[in-house]
């Protein structure tokens, strides 16, 4: 069992589009678990640090002013190689290369307005997850269905 978790979040344009809970659908049907949740407004310097390898990029600025631009939902989603699999959940960063079934591939047409965010990798995760929240908003519980969904 590769218990892990990572950081799922809600974009601006995904909550503006009242996205929040089909997207959450997805995950609570797959079988992972929620042990965080906040509505948050991002502050340019959250937002650096997350995207802290994009800071140079030419599109760092409209992607500021769009991160930065309402509410983000915030999530922890945890579970047996969730962050492998959550990336295949919500698609190419590209929604134009997005296969539909994915949140991108079917919420979304422009990679400056591509609806969620999701870790890349266990460093990547645990590393958003600690800028994100603060331990004690992540909760440690079993969920009833869980020796039904994982061995
Ligand atoms: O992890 P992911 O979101 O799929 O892509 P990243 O390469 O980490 O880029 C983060 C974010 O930056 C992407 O979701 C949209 C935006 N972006 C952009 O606006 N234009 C690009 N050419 C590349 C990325
Ligand atoms: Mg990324």
């Amino acid at each position: 069992d590769v218990r892990e978790q990572t950081l799922i979040a809600v974009k601006p344009d995904g909550v503006h589009r009242r996205l929040v809970g089909q997207i959450m659908q997805r995950f609570e049907q797959r079988g992972f678990k929620l042990v965080g949740l906040k509505m948050l407004q991002v502050s340019e310097d959250l937002l650096a640090q997350h995207y802290c390898h994009l800071r140079t990029k030419p599109f760092y600025p409209s992607l500021q002013d769009y991160m930065t631009s309402g509410p983000v939902v915030a999530m922890v989603w945890e579970g047996h190689n969730v962050i492998q699999t959550s990336r295949i959940m919500v698609g190419h960063t590209n929604p134009a290369e997005a296969q539909a079934g994915t949140v991108r591939g079917d919420f979304s047409i422009h990679v400056s307005r591509n609806v969620v965010h999701a870790s890349d990798s266990r460093e990547g995760a645990e590393r958003e997850i600690q800028l994100w929240f603060q331990g004690k908003e992540l909760l440690n519980w079993e969920s009833c269905d869980q020796t039904f969904t994982c061995e």
